[in-house]
């Protein structure tokens, strides 16, 4: 490493330098789709091999059971129904086959809205902590140019603003989807593959000074295109399962190897770079899995508020600072990870902002129990709050009061046995709901 490099430096002269962050999110890989939480069919060493050389959580949450409003969350540490992006952004003609033209998309509702322009993003709180800040593969909070990364605190973007394209054309239902930057760009390969050069050459860049990557992955989403049998999935990871693997499996399960070999050649850049015991990496999903996506033992999937939609996985890695090889069960969320990556850098909170998260490195680290107690979901009319070990859910899929710490897979229904219970959780949920009320109004879907 060289030393022209802008960071503080201590009374002795050395340099005291902010760890580098990494936070990688998969897109809709569920809580059972790792080695290291139960399947016994996906191939994932490497991030088994994550798990082993860090902590492994089994109780972490996200604050919405699809793309768009969860991904908020990670970018603002605020409820989505505080910072105004509380449903998809989305153009639902897709659903039934209309081929929007540049013309039309143009005017519509994926390219006109995004997070609001006075929310605080975490790319900024870094960037003005002195960080590198980068962005690459699935941004969804946005696709107008106001909204791109690179007028959200990003210097470095690489990847698709909206949410979801095919793995090799990279179009959105026929629109063009990547970018560079401000432009869009075509250019052939995988996505997963383009994301792993540029995250790469992202890290490479910025060896010498403290970096916040922000890496993406649209694996193992499905593609965003019409013909939903084209494959997805490059044959050297499909071939992995063998010819007798049923064939969706596989190639959904390729999706997930290719992007975890990816993870293993950024961990082996980082050790290359001598960068490890300064690197604090924190792998997660952005909702539950849908599809051929397996969640163990939870009920529901992707887009409901059942445990399948909203639990995820979580692996947090910093040799020396994070434990090797434990498995926590303490309740945490992806709104911990804003607050927790500024503490790491040393940066204050945003004045003025109202955070629903913590700093959560001391439970990272095995030194404390997590400070949260209690969560509140809302998706159109469905609703559900955990408070403690119980979790009430409403919604057109069912709902029911559980017990969390002896009926994981919310099978039996405690409504009448603790009325008590019922009662306090709805209680939280309405006062809750309240303070989003009472919150500033926000667009693009409560600016009013
Ligand atoms: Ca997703």
């Amino acid at each position: 490493m060289t030393a022209a490099t802008a960071a503080p430096v201590t009374a002795q002269g050395a340099p005291v330098r902010p760890p580098n962050i990494i936070l990688i999110v998969a897109d809709d890989l569920g809580y059972g789709d790792l080695g290291c939480y139960g399947n016994s069919f996906v191939a994932s060493p490497r991030l088994d091999r994550m798990a082993a050389e860090g902590t492994r959580f089994t109780d972490f949450v996200v604050s919405w059971p699809a793309c768009t409003p969860s991904r908020s969350s990670i970018l603002t540490g605020r409820y989505p129904q505080r910072n105004g992006l509380y449903d998809m952004i989305r153009n639902n003609e897709v659903n039934w086959k209309f081929q929007f033209d540049e013309e039309t998309y143009a005017v519509s509702p994926e390219m006109t809205l995004g997070l609001d322009l006075r929310e605080i993003t975490i790319g900024q709180v870094m960037r003005n902590a002195g960080y590198a800040t980068g962005i690459i593969g699935k941004w969804d909070s946005g696709r107008a140019r106001r909204f791109l990364p690179l007028q959200r605190g990003f210097d470095y973007y690489y990847g698709f603003a909206n949410t979801g394209i095919d793995y090799y054309t990279h179009e959105r239902y026929g629109i063009p989807s990547m970018f560079r930057g401000n432009q869009r760009i075509k250019e052939a390969g995988h996505a997963t593959d383009l994301f792993r050069r540029e995250a790469l050459r992202f890290v490479t860049a910025n060896q010498d000074r403290p970096f916040f990557l922000y890496l993406a992955f649209n694996a193992p989403h499905g593609a965003s295109t019409f013909d939903k049998s084209a494959a997805q999935s490059p044959e050297q990871y499909v071939h992995v399962y063998g010819p007798a693997a049923n064939p969706r499996m596989a190639q959904y399960a390729a999706l997930i190897t290719q992007m975890d070999e990816t993870i293993g050649a950024l961990f082996d850049l980082l050790s290359r770079h001598g960068l490890d015991e300064n690197t604090l990496v924190i792998f997660t999903s952005d909702n539950g899995g849908a599809g051929a996506g397996k969640n163990g033992p939870l009920r529901g999937a992707k887009a409901q508020l059942f445990e399948g939609g909203i639990r995820v996985p979580m692996i947090a890695r910093w040799p020396g600072r994070i434990p090797k090889g434990q498995v926590s069960s303490e309740f945490l969320s992806t709104m911990e990870l804003f607050p927790t990556f500024l503490a790491a850098a040393g940066a204050s909170p945003p004045a003025g902002v109202t955070l629903d998260g913590f700093n959560m490195l001391p439970v990272l680290e095995g030194r404390a129990r997590s400070r949260r107690t209690e969560f509140f979901w809302q998706r159109q009319s469905d609703k559900a709050a955990r408070v403690g070990r119980y979790k009430w859910v409403e919604s057109k899929q069912g709902g029911g009061l559980f017990d969390l710490s002896s009926d994981l897979g919310e099978k039996r229904d405690l409504s009448t046995e603790r009325p008590d219970a019922l009662q306090t959780l709805r209680g939280r949920w309405a006062a809750w709901r309240k303070e989003m009320d009472e919150a500033e109004p926000r667009g693009p879907f409560r600016d009013y």
